[in-house]
């Protein structure tokens, strides 16, 4: 409350992460392990070891009793049973899977983890585990002094965190998005640490308060968790892909979104009638501009009552949402977690009756002021509420319905704590926490409720779902926003490593609000944002109540054109977009990425936060400062080439680009190939034709891969996917296309061009050995 006074910098105020009055886990007393699991007694506490998987172990300290075999909801792998040897000597006690060996200093307790080649994972060092007077329980590890450290989920400021101090506590920030404001909405207690190119990742299971000290010791940094006890994860990498395929097998990975969540979708708060949605869609109908999806804010609802329309605002919803997905156009609605306190209102009533609510330990119900006024708040953590609030979305499913938008789900409640009462008590599927233990996983399991309760009604159809609030798993259920952030040119430039270090969160559906959502936008900020958001995993328009009206025309014609052509490009790129979200479904990888994953030996990439790579090939480098049309990229090894100039631009070295208003600088690297579907209204209308772009460089080699399916189902699980993998190769005189197909589905396309760029006369190009005809227009027919 006082934190905009010096009231915030009262002396004694400590948040850093110190041994001060730690209370050191001591020795070990006696040892046990069977198959699985390793423990431990020490003078205080339990410590155990299990191993989930060859790369992945778990860690847990409990200073206050026995450490449970049991797991958070965040993770959805098993142990396997994974034997491992054990080895005492005088001193240690060493645990050794093959691929991780944990090295168990006896007296005191402290753990030093490697890897199958003996590199350090993670060690203590000095400090170790332990608790303090308070409660809290404290962890140490060694930073090496050429350690990069990536992740946190979302927060603001850089790419890199070291010298940071990160909070982990769900909160709604409207304002600031400063580079100090800290926490925000999520909570992804989840980092890569990185040294020259070696990788690995540290997950700490604890969804009460904790905090990151990455500053106070230049040597360690300490984990500190107001509640709960030590639980944690440890992914032996050695690469960033390798660590995020391992932490999302434990926390699990991105269902494939429909394909229309991945095309443009337009938000306000609010549009408020049937008619200003039936108006909104015409003129982008009119306007030629691309559109998927129109948000829905909570005017839509009666009185903000979940589960309801106003009926005199939106006579028809069923009717709308019919006819505007004739067009290809789906209707998304906001849904709070706040059940209106109101004895006429059957969800609330039910909510009641059937003992759904938040509670104290004395039965007594918490009720919190949002936005329909008093409120009681469904205990998403029990699996009975969690089917109840399911079931509660046929609402929405009779009605065309596909895709809801969570908000408040912190929960944000109007109060000095900003959330619900810490002293509430939730059921946890049988085994109670408090608020204060259970904060951060509120959203998440309204997330896991909503998404599994349209995906059983669906029939068999995707859901889409968006979320402001979540916890480590989120990438379950939900696509995530950056909620309420500005237009301001500086919320531009942070959201690149805020959305990139989602994505190395195991989050890669993400984005901001283009154009920002509070404050007024201009066109030039509008247009280069539009182009940085066009190239962001979630790509939504948004803003606020009582700002400029932010649609792609607000500003003129000379800024719609611009707009226009960049939600354009996204549709041509579609094919290439659902491949990445294809990819990072199976396997983690973001579809956003830092340069450092992709050049990890390259020390240029370590902290670069102003551009960022889509896939492994297209570097782009988006203009983020009012009236420049000039800026410095920096491009790693190899040649890149211009994607609208198509000039050719030696890596491994910055150039100053140029950026006038209508062009954003963006490279493919030569050698590799994209490929480009056409530019449609929405993704109802099918390509007709595909052409495969080709930068051509000589001696280069290349892995291509083009997926699609049917876009809404889940048939892709059982086969009816298609997958083209192109093997590429190129030689001065010639390329080499050695392609291969899987799967049962035949996509809607009736012809595949491949366009050579910077070939040169008499270059052959052979397709499974076979050499190619050039067509009339100078591209080639691979199907
Ligand atoms: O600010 O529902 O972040 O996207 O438009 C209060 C109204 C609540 C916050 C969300 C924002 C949304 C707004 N909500």
């Amino acid at each position: 409350m006082l934190n905009d006074t010096s009231f915030a910098i009262h002396p004694g105020k400590e948040i850093r992460g110190s041994e001060r009055d730690m209370y050191d886990a001591g020795k070990i007393l006696s040892f046990a392990h069977d198959g699985n699991r390793f423990l431990a007694r020490c003078e205080n506490g339990e410590f155990a070891v299990t191993f989930y998987a060859d790369e992945i172990v778990r860690l847990q300290m409990n200073p206050f009793g026995e450490t449970e075999k049991k797991h958070s909801q965040a993770v959805v792998l098993e142990p396997e049973g994974l034997p491992f040897s054990v080895t005492e000597t005088g001193q240690t006690v060493v645990l050794s899977s093959g691929k991780i060996r944990v090295e168990i200093g006896k007296d005191p307790l402290r753990v030093n983890i490697y890897d199958g080649e003996n590199r350090p994972l993670f060690t203590e060092g000095k400090k170790g585990m332990g608790f303090k007077a308070g409660g809290e329980v404290v962890m140490f590890k060694e930073m090496g002094k050429d350690e990069f450290f990536y992740g946190f989920g979302e927060k603001t400021g850089y790419l890199n965190k070291r010298g940071e101090i990160l909070t982990m506590w769900n909160s709604d920030v409207y304002a600031p998005h400063n580079p100090e404001t800290d926490p925000l909405y999520q909570s992804i207690p989840f980092f890569i640490a990185f040294d020259r190119g070696f990788a690995r990742g540290l997950f700490f299971d604890n969804p009460g308060k904790t905090v990151f000290d990455l500053q106070s010791d230049p040597d360690h940094l300490s984990i500190t968790a107001e509640s709960g006890s030590i639980d944690y994860y440890v992914f032996a990498g050695p690469t960033m892909k390798d660590v995020l395929a391992q932490y999302t097998a434990l926390t699990g990975r991105m269902p494939l979104p429909p394909k229309w969540a991945i095309g443009y979708h337009q938000s306000r708060y609010s549009y408020e009638s049937e008619e200003e949605v039936r108006r909104l869609v015409e003129i982008f109908k009119e306007k030629g501009i691309p559109l998927d999806v129109v948000h829905l804010d909570i005017h839509y609802m009666r009185g903000f009552r979940v589960f309801t329309f106003d009926r005199s605002r939106f006579p028809d919803p069923k009717k709308l949402v019919a006819d505007l997905k004739k067009e290809g156009v789906h209707v998304v609605p906001i849904v709070d977690p706040g059940v209106k306190e109101d004895p006429e209102y059957p969800v609330f009533q039910e909510g009641i009756r059937k003992d759904l609510f938040c509670k104290y330990l004395d039965g007594t119900i918490f009720y919190g002021d949002v936005w329909p006024g008093n409120s009681a708040f469904p205990d998403f953590t029990d699996e009975r509420v969690r089917k109840w609030w399911g079931e509660k979305h046929q609402f929405y499913i009779d009605l065309g319905i596909e895709g809801i938008w969570n908000d408040m789900n912190e929960p944000a409640v109007f109060n000095e704590t900003k959330t619900m009462d810490v002293k509430v008590m939730h059921a946890n599927d049988g085994d109670p926490k408090t608020h204060r233990e259970l904060h951060n996983m509120y959203g998440f399991f309204m997330g896991k409720a909503t998404y599994e309760g349209l995906k059983e009604r669906l029939k068999g159809k995707r859901p889409f779902l968006l979320t402001r609030s979540g916890y480590a798993g989120i990438q379950r259920y939900s696509a995530v926003w950056t909620g309420d952030n500005r237009s301001f040119w500086e919320h531009l430039q942070m959201s690149l490593p805020m959305v990139m270090n989602l994505g190395l969160s195991g989050i890669p559906f993400a984005g901001a609000d283009v154009g920002g959502f509070a404050h007024h936008a201009n066109g030039e900020l509008l247009a280069r944002w539009t182009q940085a958001g066009s190239f962001m995993p979630f790509f939504r328009n948004h803003s606020a109540l009582g700002t400029l009206r932010q649609e792609p025309w607000a500003f003129g014609e000379k800024y719609e054109k611009i707009i226009k052509k960049y939600i354009e490009l996204r549709y041509r790129l579609l094919p290439q977009w659902y491949t990445l979200f294809e990819e990072a479904h199976r396997k983690g990888t973001p579809v956003m990425r830092p340069l450092v994953m992709e050049y990890p030996d390259d020390e240029n990439t370590y902290s670069l936060f102003d551009q960022f790579m889509v896939g492994d090939n297209v570097i782009v480098a988006p203009i983020m400062q009012p009236a420049q049309t000039v800026r410095s990229v920096y491009l790693p090894e190899g040649n890149w080439i211009h994607y609208f100039t198509g000039e050719t631009f030696e890596g491994g070295k910055y150039h100053l680009v140029e950026a006038p208003l209508e062009q954003m600088p963006i490279f493919v690297k030569q050698g590799t190939m994209i490929a480009h579907g056409e530019v449609k209204r929405n993704t109802k209308e099918k390509d007709e034709s595909l052409t495969l772009h080709y930068y051509y460089g000589p001696d280069t080699r290349y892995e291509f891969a083009l997926y699609d399916d049917d876009g809404e189902s889940f048939a892709y699980q059982d086969g009816e996917y298609f997958r083209k993998s192109i093997r590429i190769s190129a030689d001065p005189e010639a390329v080499y296309l050695e392609v291969k197909e899987e799967g049962n589905y035949r996509p809607d396309w009736k012809e595949l061009k491949l366009a050579v760029h910077n070939g040169k006369e008499g270059l052959k190009i052979y397709l499974n050995g076979k050499a190619l005809q050039q067509n009339s227009d100078g591209t080639y027919r691979l199907y």
